[in-house]
This record gives structure tokens, sequence and C-alpha cells, in this order.
């Protein structure tokens, strides 16, 4: 298979340099004289590119002709970062690559370099989207993933002052990586109302007559498996006014004004990403978002069944839809929709066809992140949807009604409807009702779900509807694209890159743990990341940081709930600690690099504030003759996948320091262990099954446990509560004015200590104190780092995503991988 594949490639150095000559030549139209980096990278992209679209091509009719049933992967969020690199190392042909363009005059990290990131998501959620169709494609399993293309991804994050500024992310100027599909384009339609009509078969049915229709154009992106020829499909939905450019007859008759709003109201539905992450806020345009993505995607998987003739009972033995997460709940209700009042089958010969074609996944606890949307909205831009939702909710309370006959409580708290003012559809519990299989993303969140938020359904529909699969990462961008020489360190003591297929390989490794020239090559890797990252905080902050340090990271979403509050106020902590010292004292201490890294929700005012504090104590510490290199403190602005790429490597410690039960699971705890750092963590998340692995003598541990939350967050609200000495020193600091004026930092620390410390930062911050002190401790004896870090490593395997796409696949989808002939 992997011989095939690379005919598909180029045949030698030769064959890609004259193609990117081409491409600089004819297709960019420049002379070489002028071909510039940026030139370079599109050329590359472009070469790159045609060699990947014979293989998709191929995919997609191989895959139609084996007529197997196929997963279609519905997400808002593909935070799919650069491709051009991983497009190169999955073809095999990077080496090449490089020669060729070193051959033309360029470094190929700095080609590389020119490609902007696609950054359509928020965080785990998008990027575990991302490494899904990574891992689709690499076991050659029939897949689709389907999302908006948004014109502006994430925001861009610029740090002016101290603080967050947002910039819009225009990201599409030049895009290789997209294919606009000008014919495949669906009419979707909003508003209006719902009559009642009888059909030619006498029958009564509901016609839904629709206020408004936006035309969804397809863009496709291929996604190539590594080591494989399977190149699957992305398909992105983007808005366009119905009537084409716009309303000729309204232009014509001199109603210019009109027709240009008519245009501009259908491409604003997929401008621009939501920024917020873990809050819903119920905008009517998030809705329409919604439905205009989910009603495209299901118009053409319905499409694409039809053409196979087979009847409607075999839907689901042909198509797999899971929801990541509830934003794509209405496809439940869509297809049944379509089913029913299109289709003419009877609403439970439809309901049946789609309870066995969904599943949902569920990817956080967070009350204010279940999505709610209120009927009044509904019933305004999808009339006929809503009946469809009270009837699937009369349904259910019936037979709840009929299981637990003496229990009024039991229909209020499970119905679909919130009996509130206004109502609500609780999309959450939609979702349940009409999918075969709930999961949750690790142990300790698939647990938590079943005894809190879906109790009651754990009772309806017993146990064996909801299930766990434990997040997984892709070896292939997060080990081999990231960190290349590890990888080859690896792969020489391993036999090979095969553990990039089978990450459980990696115990090989545990053999070499004592060898002394690999164990000398591994701290120079490490040693090695961290003077990049060192050059690019230098670059970039102008802060020069020592990378014998011990570097400290946590990068991720900033969120009260992942708590980097309590790392800055640990930062405080040891700062003052420092300075209290003797300079004998002082000497002795460890040099520490504490690096932070997320974006905020641009109205999220809390996290706001924990950026420009982290910000305020960079520029006093850093700057403090006293202290030197024994503590700085910085931010790196725009934190991104390919940020993370340069980030993760160079990691000694990471943070991932949540409130217990409240990270789902995390997914770069598993990348910083991959790259040989080790972890600093609350029992919380993946957390738990990674100490699992690896052993709890490898991971430094802290905290109060789920079980004990509740009863903690009813002590400081009822009983008393005093804030940890240690921390009301740190408090007592900032007061002061040290980090300049306290009233920036004020409600940060009355969060903590007047409303009720939700997050407990108080309760874990001694022994969070203890366990650096443990971190430090540890880092002392280089050797026994270096055996931890190796060891760990060595128990990585079950994180791949690989693992992962397995257990949905035999668990949730009933779908087995096409085998592709060599
Ligand atoms: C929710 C909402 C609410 C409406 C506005 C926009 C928006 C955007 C995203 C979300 C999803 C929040 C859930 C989420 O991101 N969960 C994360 O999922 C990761 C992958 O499973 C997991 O590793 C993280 O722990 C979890 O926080």
């Amino acid at each position: 298979a992997w011989l095939r594949h690379q005919a598909g490639g180029f045949k030698d150095q030769d064959g890609f340099e004259r193609e990117v000559v081409r491409h600089v030549e004819t297709t960019l139209a420049r002379s070489l004289y002028n071909c510039d980096e940026s030139a370079a990278y599109s050329a590359t992209a472009l070469a790159f590119r045609d060699r990947l679209i014979l293989e998709w091509n191929r995919t997609q009719q191989r895959q139609t002709f084996a007529d197997s049933k196929r997963v279609y992967y519905l997400s808002l969020e593909f935070l799919m970062g650069r491709a051009l690199d991983n497009a190169m190392l999955n073809v095999g042909q990077k080496d090449l690559a490089k020669a060729g363009l070193s051959d033309l005059g360029f470094r190929i990290e700095d080609v590389i370099q020119q490609e902007h990131d696609a950054a359509l998501g928020n965080g785990g959620l998008g990027r575990l989207a991302a490494c899904f169709l990574d891992s689709l494609a690499s076991l050659n399993y029939p897949a689709w993933g389907y999302g908006l293309r948004y014109r502006y991804g994430i925001f861009k994050q610029e740090i002016i002052d101290g603080y967050q500024v947002e910039v819009p992310d225009y990201w599409l100027d030049f895009n290789p990586w997209e294919f606009p599909r000008h014919d495949v384009t669906v009419d979707i339609q909003f508003y209006g109302n719902v009559e009642k009509k009888t059909n030619d078969a006498g029958k009564t049915v509901c016609h839904w007559e629709a206020g408004e229709t936006v035309k969804a154009v397809a863009y496709d992106v291929p996604i190539p498996g590594y080591a494989t020829p399977t190149t699957n499909n992305l398909r992105l939905w983007s808005s366009k006014a119905a009537s084409g450019e716009f309303d000729f007859q309204k232009f014509n008759s001199g109603d210019y004004e009109s027709s240009v709003a008519d245009q501009q109201r259908a491409e604003t539905i997929s401008a621009v990403l939501y920024p917020n992450d873990n809050l819903d806020r119920g905008k009517e345009l998030r809705l329409k978002q919604q439905y205009f993505w989910v009603a495209a995607s299901l118009y053409d998987i319905v499409r694409r069944f039809k053409k196979t003739n087979r009847s409607w009972k075999e839907f689901p033995e042909q198509v797999a839809i899971q929801l990541n997460d509830t934003h794509p709940t209405l496809a439940i209700v869509e297809l049944q929709r379509i089913l029913i009042d299109l289709e003419g089958l009877e609403w439970d010969e439809a309901w049946n066809i789609v309870v066995n074609t969904f599943g949902y996944t569920n990817h956080t606890v967070l009350p204010e992140a279940l999505e709610k949307w209120s009927v009044p909205l509904i019933q305004h831009l999808l009339p006929r949807h809503l009946q469809i939702i009270y009837d699937i909710n009369l349904y259910f309370l019936q037979t709840v009604e009929r299981q637990f006959p003496d229990d009024r409580e039991i229909l209020r708290d499970v119905s679909i409807i919130e009996e509130s003012q206004p109502k609500m559809i609780r999309m959450a519990f939609l979702a349940i009702v009409g999918s075969h299989k709930v999961n949750g993303v690790a142990e300790l969140h698939s647990d938590l779900i079943k005894t809190t938020i879906f109790k009651d359904f754990v009772r309806i529909f017993g146990p064996d509807k909801f299930t766990n699969v434990t997040n997984g990462i892709t070896p292939r961008r997060w080990l081999h694209q990231a960190n290349p020489r590890l990888s080859e360190l690896i792969a020489s003591k391993t036999g090979g890159h095969g553990f990039l297929t089978d990450l459980t390989a990696l115990n090989k490794l545990e053999l070499h743990v004592n060898d002394k020239a690999f164990r000398k090559e591994w701290a120079e890797i490490k040693y090695a990341n961290k003077v990049r990252l060192a050059k690019h905080i230098k670059a970039t902050t102008g802060v020069t940081v020592n990378p014998a340090a011990l570097f400290d990271v946590q990068v991720k979403r900033i969120h009260e709930y992942k708590r980097q509050q309590m790392n800055i106020f640990g930062a405080i902590h040891r700062y003052l600690a420092l300075k209290a010292m003797t300079p004998e004292e002082r000497q002795k201490q460890l040099p520490r690099v504490s690096i932070f890294g997320g974006k905020a929700a641009p109205g999220y005012w809390m996290a706001k504030q924990i950026i420009h504090l982290i910000n305020s104590v960079g520029a006093v510490v850093n700057n403090d003759k006293e202290i030197g290199d024994l503590l700085k403190v910085v931010f790196l602005e725009d934190y991104n996948v390919s940020k993370a790429e340069m980030i993760i490597p160079a990691s000694d410690i990471s943070e991932h320091i949540s409130t217990a039960g409240t990270e789902a699971s995390g997914t770069s705890n598993m990348k910083f262990v991959l790259n040989g750092g080790l972890i600093i963590g609350t029992c919380d998340g993946a957390n738990i099954e990674i100490t699992r692995e690896i052993d709890e003598s490898n991971i430094f541990l802290f905290g109060h446990l789920s079980e004990e939350v509740e009863e903690l967050r009813h002590t400081h609200l009822y009983g008393e509560h005093v804030v940890d000495p240690k921390l009301a020193a740190v408090f007592a600091e900032i007061e002061k004015g040290t980090f300049g004026n306290p009233q920036d930092f004020a409600g940060m620390v009355s969060a903590v200590r007047e409303h009720g410390d939700y997050y407990l930062v108080s309760d874990d911050f001694s022994s969070y104190v203890d366990s650096h002190a443990a971190v430090d401790e540890a880092y002392r004896d280089q050797e026994g780092w270096v055996t931890k870090c190796i060891t760990s490593v060595a128990r990585m395997g079950f994180f791949s995503s690989d693992r992962c796409i397995n257990e949905y696949a035999e668990e949730i989808w009933n779908v087995e991988p096409l085998k592709v002939e060599a």
C-alpha cells in the first residue's frame, strides 16, 4: 500500500523541484527571481496538493464502489492548524521536499512557517475533531467531516500594555487546501409557517412554507492518512444569497440597498466562529449557523444514500452520524422531518432510523455550557422543527410515565422542554433521546455524567446506552511533526517508525531507559527544544530566559475552572519566598520560567483580568535584579495549534490543574507527556488515566478530589471560610500595589475571598505549592528526571487517537476500515 502510495508522489527530488518551479511561474505568475518564502510556500503547497487530489479522488471512488457504511463526524469546530508539513510527512516525502527546497535556496522550516493556521475552533473540542480526522484517514475508515467554512476563525490575540486585544483572523486570502464545489449546493430554509396539507395518497402532511432561503456551497478539504493512500474529505459549508450575487429583480427596480442587504444577511451565517468556549449565550445567529450546517450536511448524506437505491430501514446500516457535543443536535430533528414530511414514513419507523443513526458525545458538565434554546426563538426560526421536538418529547414522556407511573418529578426533570419563562429546549436531553449511544470523553467524566446531569436517563434507558471513550491525540502531528528529533530517536530504539501507527510500540523504550547514550541524546533534544522556545520568547516578549531553567508551562483557554489564577498566585508566592531569602539561600534555588498562553473569550471579564495579572507580575518579576534568572513569568500571545507544536516539546513540567470534576478530559496533558515533559495536575479528566498508565511516581498530583467538591463549596457559602494563609499573603501583596493598581485585580481576589471560592483555589493552594516544591526537588535530580520522562513516554501508547477512533468504530458506529489493495 505504501509503495503504491509513494508512486502517487514525486518520482524524485528533481520532479518535485520542477513542479514547484512550474507553479511559481504559471499558477502564481511570478518569476523565479522574485520568488520569496511566501511564494515558495504557495508553490510547494500546490505541488503537494496536486498529488493529494489524485489519491483523494481514488479514495472517494473506492469508498463509493465498496458501498459500505460511512461515518459522518458533525462538528462546528475543526482546529486543523497547518496542512503542508502534515501532508509532506503523511506521504513520506518531507526529506525529498527539504532537499529540493534547499536546492532552490530555501529552508523548509521557513517555508512551512509561511502557512496561516486553519483556526476554525476554540480549543480542545475543535482540536479533538482534527485529530479524529487524521486517525479516521490513517486507519482507512470511510469517513467525512462536516463543518462550517468560517470567513473568520478564532480571533488573533494581541497583548497590548498587558491586556488582551482581539484582532480578526481573516484566513482565506490564499488557501490551497480547499476546493470550492460550486456545483454542490443546498438551499436552506428559515422562518415562515407550517400548514397541514393532504397529499396525493389522501394523507395529511405538514408543509413548511419558509420565509427565507440561503444557499449552502460546499468547500472540500482533503484529509490525507499517514502512510496510506486513503485521503478522506472534510466538507465545510459556506453561506451565500440564494439568488446568486444579489437579487436582480430588486436591483433592476432600483432597490440596490436591500438587494445588497439580503446578500450580506446570507453571508453573515458563515462569517465568524463564536469565540466562546464553555459558555452558551443563546444568540439567534448561532442557532442559524447550527441549522444551516446541519441541514446542508443531512441533505448531502441523504442524497448520497438515495443513490444506492436502498430501502429507508437500511439507512442506519449505511450511515453513522456522530454529534460532536450538542451543537449539531438539530440534525436529529431534521432527519425525522425529512423522513416523515418529505419521504412519507410513519413516525415510529422514522424515529427508529433516527435513533439508530446518531451517537452523541458530551464534552462538558459545566452548567453554563449546556446548550438551551428558547422555544420562542425556535418557533420563529424553525416552526416545523419545534412541532417535531414537541412530538419527540411527548412520545418520550409517555414511555417514561409508563415506566415510572408514580413518579411525577421525573417527568419534569427529564422533559426536553424546560418549564421556565420563556420555555427552553434542553439540547443535551434531545441529543440523548435521539441517539443510540451517549459517551463522555474520559472515565471520570463519563462516570460523572451518569451520576449527575444525566442520572435520570440512566434509569430510563439503562446503563448500556452510556459509555466512555477516553480522548486521544494523533502521534503524527503531536510527536512526529512537532518533535522530529525525538521521533527519530524513538524510531532508532523501537525498530523504526511503527510506533506512529501503533503507539503501544513505545513500550519498547523501557528496555533502553538505562542506556547512557540514549539518555544523553534524549536530554539534548529537550534542551534544543527549550533553546528554540527561548528564542521565540525573546523575539516576541523581549524577555531573556535561561534554557537551563525549569520550564513550567500552562497553555490552554483561559477559564476560571482551569485555574490559571492559582498558577499566577503560586508564582507570586514563589517570588515572595525568593525575596525573603538571603543571597546565599537564593543561590541554592532552582531557576524557573513560568510560561502562560491562551485566549480569553472576548466577553469573559474575569479571564481577561487573569491575563492582565500574569502580565503585570511578569513586568515586576522579570525586571527585579535580585531575582535574575530565578524566576521569569511570560505570557505568550496568540496561542494556537502551530505555537503549541513549538511550545509543547519544550516543556519540563506542564500544568493541568482544573478543579476536580470540571475538566472533561483535557488533551494537551497527553501531548506534553508524549513529548517527554512531566505534568502537575489534579485528579481530573484524563489526568487520572494518565496516572494509571504511567504510574503515580511519574506525575505530580495534588488537590481535593471530585467527591469532595460539593461539600467544600457548601462550607464556603454557609460555614466558615478561611483563606489559606500563604494565599492571604499573596493577596496582601497584590493589594499593596506591587503589581500595579490593586483595583485591576480586585475581582480575582474577591472571587476567592468574598464570593465563595467556587473553584476551590484556596482549598487546593497549599497542596499546590507543596507539589511545586516536589517538582523542584525532582528536577534537581536530573538523572531521576530523565528516567521519569522516558518511562512515561514509553507508557503513553493508550492515548493515541487511533485507539480512540477504533473504540468509536466498534462500540458506537459499527463500521470497519476499508482495506486498501497494494
Ligand atoms: C460550547 C459552546 C457553547 C455555545 C457557544 C460556543 C461554544 C463553544 C464550545 C463549546 C464546547 C465546550 C465543551 C468543550 O470544549 N469541551 C472540551 O472538550 C475537550 C475534548 O473532549 C476536552 O478535552 C476538554 O476537557 C473539554 O473542556
